[in-house]
């Protein structure tokens, strides 16, 4: 853990000192969005307060942090006074404290069947929407409980806010409450481009959702990606609601705010245990960041006998779940080298648990990342780890950064194979130069060429390609093909004694050691063999190229149908596949022009890699093979759709648009300043190069496009499918295949727009959420029956 600053003895020096600290981490988190601790050593200070005040009543006062609510506004938006305050939550960290809530209720109302509305908590912001005869007419955010900021314009961006309520039957005034926040794929998607631009770097996705609605000007809000869900009322006039929450809520979603799909209504402590178990195990998969659920007496008229404590309702309370972010120290700033060469920082951190799983490498990005930070050997941070995206230095604590810690720049050579490191032009990732000479980048590419959702090798793991390589039988992927069992029986060998494994020892420990590695070889050899024959997918997923990952490799494959057709395309084709940009276009491109990558992928095939479901393209494809496209796609500058229109309809062919001198652009329509900025591009020869190359892949495209309609779609096109639990007879990956090639589209979570769910064993929220929803399931029996009907 990190090393902790020295705390007063006495109580009410201590209570002094905790009370400066919570506040002045409220107004980081509330007013500025700039936190310096995590959430979960905010609530042990809290925690801390709270029971020092409990045991020492002399010491209470109406002015301490417990009994507030976050931070006075900063002064940065009008003041908005709350008609009815925003409360806080009161938290529950264990199944006692739940059961401790529930009891409370149950004595003061002398009730024993509660319900309660349960709900996940979201990582955003509170914000309160005001609306007047249907009209949202302000928003603001919760500030100190009783005032908050008008951030109305702001709130103005977010789609998912309703500018007028649907339906009917709603109250002349309606204050509704809830979460604004940023969904974790946005939120990867944001900072991805940040890094790659040199833009603001979001923290977390609640500091992205905070920081956005701060911003005086509303059209940088509008930029960002923000959603909302509603989650209660504040004050209600002239018209009536629901009697429960859960009927508010269902009220709330016809009146056009969305309401999380995941709040239920559940009864008893067993039920409220129940429901936090489900939703922990689903967190991981959610789209969105939660740091806990809500409970809510569902009845209000229980509400209103509950009453409040200080800050917050006795009726409801924030179970949390283990925290996400946490605070450790930074031992060493190292580099790991991947497949595609880039040199990538990451830091070895003192052992701390986060989010129940104890971590000590979290990732630093690129070294412009760490510059941003300014992370340094010796620093704390906070590292935060949020469902399966790799641990991440996100903040250095700078105030707690030992004297001597140097700054930290990109090591000038590889550490692996001492070749230069490298940095392209404008690029954020330094790479390095020695490719496949690179031990690292040999074994990196070999390792995912042979894993499971590529090649699926079994039975090669790292370990052994290591040796392999280091040994001199692994130049490259294809000299895999060119493994004998005896090459593996030496290697074997080899690499037992140097880890001291020896023929002895095995002997020993019982383990005939010839048979067994005979037995492995054999079985390696089978699952390569086995590997030759493959899909066209699988085949250029396990090519490792960058940017191209399992769905854009399918994407290809679907789009395209024939490896020899995309090994000879120019970049620009590839962004006809929908999905796919720039980026991964002219990466997708780079590779394939690298004369080493195309003899590789001719050993390959001379070795016996087969592939076996080439098509022809997609006969959508044939809807824009045309010079105005190739233009664009092209990305020339100054040449936008309708410039390169006016030259699709100018010149035949490109070769024409080539040969044409800059009057006759001209005269097609051109502005001068864009015919000057076409003709100094193609004055490139690798960009005239790249425009012929292009009208002859069309060309080719074209003479392959199917003669007829596309084969009848799949029985399962359009249709989005869900799996959860155990399948017995295959795995959950190969099942999601088949029903992929059947047309489904496979999705990670549950909502209404699931057309069924495949449930093995052992299915936990999902189903339940299937269920809740009357989504179809079909068990594992259905499954296969289905499969082989359409196999
Ligand atoms: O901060 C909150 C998050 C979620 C809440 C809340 C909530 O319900 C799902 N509900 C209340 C009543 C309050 N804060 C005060």
């Amino acid at each position: 853990m990190s090393p902790q600053p020295q705390h007063a003895s006495d109580p009410a020096s201590r209570v002094a000192e905790l009370r400066a600290r919570i506040e002045d981490a409220n107004r980081r988190y509330h007013g500025l969005d700039a936190p310096d601790i995590t959430d979960a050593e905010y609530d042990a200070l809290v925690r801390e307060l709270e029971a020092l005040e409990a045991a020492h009543p002399q010491l209470a006062s109406t002015e301490s942090p417990t009994r507030k609510v976050g931070a006075a506004p900063a002064g940065r938006f009008p003041p908005v006074v709350h008609a009815v305050p925003m409360l806080s939550l009161g938290n529950a960290f264990d199944d006692e404290e739940v059961a401790d809530f529930v009891r409370r209720i149950r004595e003061r109302l002398d009730r024993e069947d509660l319900a309660f509305s349960a709900e996940p908590k979201l990582d955003g912001l509170a914000i309160s929407l005001r609306y007047e005869d249907g009209a949202f007419v302000r928003g603001a955010t919760r500030g100190d409980g009783a005032t908050g900021e008008d951030v109305t314009a702001n709130l103005r961006t977010i789609a998912a806010i309703p500018h007028a309520l649907q339906g009917r039957g709603w109250p002349q005034v309606l204050e509704v409450r809830g979460e604004v926040y940023m969904a974790r794929a946005d939120f990867e998607r944001w900072n991805e481009q940040a890094r790659l631009h040199g833009g603001k770097v979001l923290a977390n996705p609640r500091n992205g959702a905070a920081g956005s609605l701060r911003q005086i000007d509303p059209t940088l809000t509008a930029r960002r990606p923000l959603s909302f869900f509603a989650y209660g009322i504040g004050q209600v006039e002239g018209g009536t609601l629901p009697d429960t929450h859960s009927g508010t809520l269902a009220r709330l979603r016809e009146w056009g705010f969305p309401v999380s799909e995941l709040a239920t209504v559940v009864h008893g402590v067993e039920g409220l245990l129940g429901y936090y178990r489900g939703i922990g195990e689903a967190r991981d998969g959610l789209p969105f960041d939660i740091d806990g659920v809500v409970y809510k007496l569902d009845d209000y008229a229980g509400q209103r006998e509950m009453g409040f404590v200080s800050r917050a309702p006795r009726w409801a309370i924030a179970h949390k779940f283990p925290a996400q972010e946490q605070t450790t120290v930074v031992e060493s700033i190292e580099v790991n080298v991947g497949r595609t060469g880039a040199v990538t920082p990451w830091a070895l951190m003192q052992p701390v648990q986060v989010g129940g799983v104890t971590v000590t490498r979290a990732t630093l990005h690129n070294a412009d990342h760490v510059a941003r930070l300014d992370v340094r050997a010796g620093d704390t941070v906070i590292v935060r780890r949020a469902g399966d995206v790799i641990p991440e230095v996100v903040q250095v604590v700078a105030d707690r950064r030992p004297p001597d810690a140097q700054p930290w720049s990109m090591p000038m050579v590889c550490p692996v194979c001492g070749a230069e490191v490298v940095r392209e032009d404008g690029a954020a990732v330094w790479r390095c130069s020695g490719e496949l000479s690179c031990p690292a980048q040999r074994v990196q590419s070999v390792f995912h060429f042979a894993s499971r959702r590529a090649m699926d090798i079994d039975g090669l793991g790292e370990r052994y390609i290591e040796s392999l390589s280091e040994l001199g039988y692994l130049q490259d992927v294809a000299d895999l093909y060119r493994l004998t069992i005896e090459d593996l029986l030496e290697m074997k060998r080899r690499a037992d004694e140097r880890d001291g494994t020896t023929p002895a020892a095995l002997a020993k420990s019982g383990v005939k050691a010839g048979k067994v590695a005979s037995k492995w070889a054999d079985n390696l050899i089978e699952a390569i063999d086995r590997s030759r024959d493959t899909t066209l997918a699988r085949f250029l997923f396990a090519l490792g190229i960058e940017h191209v990952g399992e769905s854009t490799a399918k994407a290809l494959a679907q789009w395209f149908g024939d490896l020899e057709l995309i090994r000879r395309l120019p970049w620009p084709l590839f962004k006809r596949v929908p999905d796919i940009g720039g980026e991964v276009a002219r990466a997708l491109g780079h590779f394939l022009d690298q004369p080493g990558n195309q003899q590789v992928i001719d050993r390959l095939l001379e070795r016996g890699v087969r592939i076996g479901d080439s098509h022809p393209p997609h006969p959508k494809l044939g809807e824009a093979l045309d010079l105005a496209t190739l233009l664009v796609d092209l990305e020339i500058p100054k040449v936008t759709a309708i410039r390169a229109a006016q030259l699709g309809t100018a010149f035949a062919d490109a070769q024409a648009l080539l040969d044409a001198p800059v009057h006759n652009l001209v005269t097609a329509g051109l502005p001068a300043e864009t015919a000057n900025a076409l003709v100094a591009w193609l004055e490139d020869e690798a960009h005239a190069g790249v425009l012929l190359r292009g009208a002859q892949a069309q060309a080719e495209l074209r003479a392959r496009l199917p003669a007829r309609p596309a084969q009848a779609a799949g029985p399962l096109e359009g249709k989005t499918v869900v799996l959860t639990g155990t399948l017995s007879a295959m795995g959950r990956d190969e099942a999601k295949d088949r029903l992929e090639a059947l047309g489904a589209k496979a999705a990670g979570s549950v909502s209404k727009k699931t057309s069924f769910v495949v449930a093995g064993e052992a299915a936990g929220s999902k189903l339940a959420k299937a269920e809740e929803l009357g989504i179809e399931v079909w068990d594992e029996a259905k499954l296969l029956a289905f499969l082989e009907r359409h196999s």
